[in-house]
């Protein structure tokens, strides 16, 4: 049954879109997503869950979910820690793609006037739940979060809980069946119950209008408003604040005229605390407040033109195996990508974890935020397109307050097709309504090279964009690294390009010939051909190399060489610098030196 949702902060002609419901079989549907957990009254459910591997879904014949099966005793199972993916943690489980089922139990005293959302950072790739024997709720989609009302199944004293999780790559979903990464099943983040008053503060959206450098604005969406209900907004240190009363669809605008407003910038990521109270519930976050636009082919941030340096990367951890998570992860990732000289990151191919946003916030880096329409996608499926909407919805309600955040992007690498036009189009103008502040972009790799060494821009997607991102491997799927000496790149879009991917594998160790592939050399000597080139190209405004660290991908089996990993990070899995990372630090130094320069009054 097609279910309308209704999106908040829309004009009224686009308050609503349609979207399938999850499952009309199944508990209910998640509830709207709550944001800013980590500031709400939180009881964790992480650490140790057993667990039953399932690979002939003996689980759903016998429900497990709501009765104990003879043979089957969650109670003397092994456990699996959470969050993290199951393939790290047991070593018969590292190729394991099925359904694994989780339990456990915990102690919690329900208090009155309190609602308990039961709330899932993520879950690849597909959940079922199960609270005390009921079924709860399911979600599909395994970079984002989800709640679930869990308020009158929550009993005082012992609940169980029961997670199903599947991770079996379909052609028809998001991603589709071979990405170029490892596909860590499994609670990957944090499982909590988030504490809400009956009547709560459920999402916000709070950012400089565009264009304007002193009027914040925006919307706050408490459900079930009385009309006589007032929201307070308060930004303490600059003694600033308003009140707002909700329209007919439960939402309080509001705007604020902030002339004194230190903006957020890499340089200096001011960050303000931010007050939203209404009678019955309270909530603050740390927000930043930036402009991001585009001017012809120049981004302008706070007003003025900016290049970014940046670098791809995947949520891989250092010096261990499995999914990264949580602040340490994301400092050491991210700190490295301060120490090459970067002022942005493309996180790639999904949304990642929220601390990695929220670290992005701290230290001032920009960041490119993605869905995982990656290769392979099924555009003629409407099903699919759902999925992918709802992927994005649920990015973009996460992280809209985040001001690190300057572009979404709906897609990597998909073929031309009328039909990938429309895919692709469905999903701008849904992030473009849910989210006017931001810039929308994709990575692409479709060109046209009407002559040898011409390269020209023309997806017919770029016309559809604000920023758009050109995936190039010249000198390794392409040609060798001389070849970028006597390239040319033109685009017919008056628009600003990151080149959002390029390099070369390197095995950390392995030296020779500059001609020798697989040596650092080899990649090192990609780099400084590419960099070259790239400082001709007159529509660049940024880059993000790919990638930061080696990661783990089962398309690469070279033995020796690979051995299971994507080997074009610039830094080892084990944290080792490759030749090329002090090529690009240098080019960024002096990049960066020369932004400063400019800046000089
Ligand atoms: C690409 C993809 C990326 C791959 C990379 C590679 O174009 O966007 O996901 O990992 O190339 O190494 O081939």
């Amino acid at each position: 049954m097609p279910r309308h949702i209704r999106l908040a902060g829309l004009p009224s002609s686009l308050l609503w879109i349609t979207m399938l419901a999850v499952s009309g079989s199944f508990g209910q549907s998640p509830a709207p997503l709550v944001q800013n957990v980590i500031n709400r009254t939180t009881v964790s459910l992480d650490g140790d869950w057993h667990y039953i591997v399932d690979p002939h879904e003996e689980g759903t014949a016998r429900s497990f979910g709501s009765r104990n099966f003879v043979e089957y005793d969650f109670n003397t199972s092994p456990s699996l820690h959470v969050p993290g993916d199951w393939n790290f943690q047991r070593p018969e489980l590292q190729w394991y793609e099925g359904t694994v089922w989780y339990q456990r139990s915990f102690d919690y005293h329900p208090r009155t006037d309190t609602r308990a959302l039961l709330y899932f950072g993520a879950a690849n790739y597909r959940a079922r739940v199960w609270l005390n024997e009921k079924p709860l709720c399911e979600h599909e989609g395994g970079f984002t979060p989800f709640n679930c009302e869990a308020t009158s199944l929550l009993q005082d004293g012992a609940n169980v809980l029961i997670v199903a999780v599947n991770d079996t790559r379909h052609s028809d979903d998001i991603p589709s069946l071979r990405p170029d990464w490892f596909n860590y099943g499994g609670l990957t983040r944090d499982v909590m119950l988030v504490e809400v008053p009956r009547e709560f503060i459920e999402q916000y959206s709070i950012q400089l209008d565009r264009g304007s450098s002193h009027r914040i604005s925006g919307w706050i969406r408490a459900p079930n408003p009385s009309t006589s209900q007032k929201v307070t907004i308060r930004i303490p240190e600059l003694k600033l604040g308003t009140e707002a009363m909700a329209d007919k669809y439960g939402l309080y605008w509001f705007t604020i005229d902030a002339p004194k407003l230190e903006l957020w910038s890499p340089e200096k990521p001011k960050l303000y605390r931010v007050e939203i109270s209404t009678p019955t519930d309270r909530i603050s976050e740390e927000i930043g407040f930036r402009t991001i636009e585009t001017r012809g082919t120049d981004i302008l941030l706070n007003g003025r033109p900016i290049f970014l340096r940046g670098i791809d990367l995947h949520e891989e951890p250092f010096y261990r195996s499995g999914r990264a998570h949580g602040e340490d992860d994301a400092r050491t990732l991210l700190g490295w990508a301060k120490e090459l000289g970067c002022n942005f990151v493309r996180l790639a191919h999904y949304p990642h974890d929220e601390s990695m946003i929220r670290v992005a916030d701290r230290l001032g880096l920009l960041v490119w935020s993605e869905i995982p329409v990656y290769q392979g996608v099924d555009f003629k499926s409407r099903q699919t397109l759902d999925k992918a909407t709802r992927q994005l919805t649920e990015m973009i309600a996460r992280d809209r307050n985040h001001a690190a955040i300057i572009l979404w992007s709906v897609s990597n690498e998909t073929p031309k097709s009328a039909e990938r036009n429309a895919f692709l189009h469905q999903l701008i103008t849904t992030a473009r309504t849910l989210d006017p502040t931001r810039l929308i972009t994709t990575a692409t790799n479709q060109t046209t090279t009407a002559e040898a060494h011409k390269k020209v821009f023309d997806d017919p997607i770029i016309a559809d964009l604000d920023v758009f991102g050109v995936n190039e491997y010249i000198g390794w799927y392409e040609g060798v690294p001389a070849d970028l000496d006597i390239t040319t790149w033109s685009t017919p879009y008056e628009k600003p390009m990151i080149v959002s991917e390029f390099g070369g594998d390197a095995k950390y160790g392995l030296h020779g010939a500059a001609s020798q592939r697989w040596t650092e050399e080899y990649q090192e000597d990609i780099y400084r051909h590419q960099i070259a080139a790239l400082r001709k190209i007159p529509f660049l405004r940024g880059t993000s190399p790919w990638i930061l660290k080696d990661f783990r991908s089962p398309h690469r089996q070279l033995p020796g060489i690979q051995d299971g990993y994507n080997r074009k990070g610039l830094i080892s899995e084990s944290g080792e610098r490759k030749r090329a990372f002090y090529v690009l630090q240098q080019f960024y130094h002096e990049l960066a030196a020369q932004a400063s320069e400019t800046r000089k009054p």
